[in-house]
């Protein structure tokens, strides 16, 4: 098909049915990742990265986003910043995309150079006249979550990231983000648009025909269920587990640790959902038999029996638990290929070997990412074939699914699609 017997891109958002996945344009086009990128990367507040990566001042971390370059520091006074990677001489990249440690930002093309707040000390024969003090580096709006860094790349960012900071910086304090350090960290290319890697990790419908490691100590009935579809001993048994649920999360509340359910998941320019749930088998973790993998806890944690604070946002998922955190943040490459970056968190002082193996401790994600790359891959493959049709997703397992849909198209043509 060329390019001009294709619909429009609002008409293809406006061509999505209610409680239905996407129509395969949105899900494959070149025009559509593009829009993508520039309404939900460029124009929203995205998670990019931890405090706990960039400790020390003069601590970098470089991150590609689409077009964009994102440089994250710790200026000289401790504070976080952020700046657009691109020179303000003849905007060529600054550093290198990864971890780095500077002193000042030294341009490679003709050694502009910038302290780590962004201004320009040094520019070469520019000529007398030349006022450096209008070439700062270009600051990206940036916001610390408790220990979990945020940024929004364009000019106006959404307010209501106040309310994921409301909600969330509470929830976070106990787990001391800041004291932490990454123990691990993979990254996966998925053969996958975006929103299908989003789409397929809002779910546990698969969880039990995929995720058995997972399923240890994941309850995919936390994720929804259909009564009807049960046996009158299955409907019993879910039932216990909803009663078991909202006892346990009082019990929580009541003890001081926030545990309700919350979402901003239409509606809303800053999508995100948290709940505290209990993790099955031991009960502590999500290792392969469900006790810690670290013996060191978390920040301020005295309890390993706290369950999993979940945090979901358009382009990550995190597990808060008491002795280590999982935190995966979604970068889309292409149309049909998107970066899942999955790190592992540990205390600061936790030693590998003596407090945790590291097996034990990212063995269930990695098995159960690498199980997600596959899904997706599957998810792509069958989207983009000429007979998909968008089907409906379940009212009791996929209704997060359907949520994002619609905060998708809603904020799309917010923007003008
Ligand atoms: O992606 C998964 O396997 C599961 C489904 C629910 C949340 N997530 C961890
Ligand atoms: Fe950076 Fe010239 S482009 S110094
Ligand atoms: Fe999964």
């Amino acid at each position: 098909m060329s390019t001009a017997t294709l619909p429009s891109l609002s008409s293809l958002l406006s061509s999505r049915r209610p409680h239905h996945a996407l129509p395969a344009g949105l899900y494959t086009r070149p025009d559509v990742f593009e829009a993508d990128m520039q309404v939900f990367f460029q124009n929203h507040w995205i998670l990019v990265g931890l405090e706990c990566e960039i400790p020390e001042p003069g601590d970098a971390q470089v991150l590609d986003i689409g077009k964009a370059g994102l440089i994250l520091l710790r200026d000289d006074d401790g504070q976080v910043r952020a700046f657009h990677n691109t020179c303000r001489h003849r905007g060529a990249r600054i550093l290198d995309a990864g971890a780095t440690v500077i002193s000042k930002l030294v341009c490679p093309y003709h050694q502009w150079t910038y302290e780590p707040t962004g201004e320009l000390i040094h520019a070469p024969h520019m000529g007398v006249d030349f006022d450096k003090s209008c070439r700062s580096l270009k600051p990206v709006a940036v916001r610390n979550v408790g220990g979990l860094l945020y940024v929004c790349l364009g000019e106006n960012p959404p307010k209501d990231i106040a309310v994921l900071q409301d909600v969330m910086e509470e929830r976070l304090a106990p787990y001391g983000l800041r004291d932490a350090k990454v123990a691990h960290q993979v990254d996966v290319i998925e053969k996958g648009n975006w929103k299908l890697t989003m789409e397929n990790n809002r779910e546990c419908y698969h969880c039990v025909g995929s995720h058995p490691e997972l399923c240890v100590t994941f309850f995919d009935l936390d994720f929804g269920f259909d009564p009807a579809a049960m046996s009158a001993e299955e409907r019993a048994r879910a039932e216990q587990h909803v009663a078991d649920r909202i006892a346990r999360e009082k019990r929580w509340e009541a003890e001081g640790f926030k545990s309700s359910h919350v979402e901003r998941v239409i509606d809303c320019e800053t999508n995100f959902r948290t709940q505290r749930l209990a993790i099955n088998g031991g009960g502590e973790s999500q290792t392969p038999d469900g006790k810690a993998a670290c013996a060191k806890l978390m920040g301020s944690m005295t309890r390993k029996d706290l369950g999993d604070t979940h945090l979901w946002g358009h382009n990550g998922w995190n597990h808060f638990m008491g002795d280590h955190v999982v935190s995966a943040m979604v970068i889309p490459l292409t149309a049909d290929t998107t970066l899942v970056r999955t790190k592992w968190l540990v205390h600061k002082d936790a030693r590998e070997g003596v407090d945790y193996d590291l097996n034990r401790l990212t063995d269930v994600w990695i098995a159960t990412t690498d199980q997600d790359a596959d899904l997706v891959a599957r998810s792509q493959a069958g989207v983009q074939d000429p007979a998909y049709e968008p089907g409906v997703y379940s009212p009791h397992t996929e209704k997060q699914l359907d949520n994002f849909a619609s905060w998708y198209v809603q904020r799309m043509q917010a923007h003008g699609y």
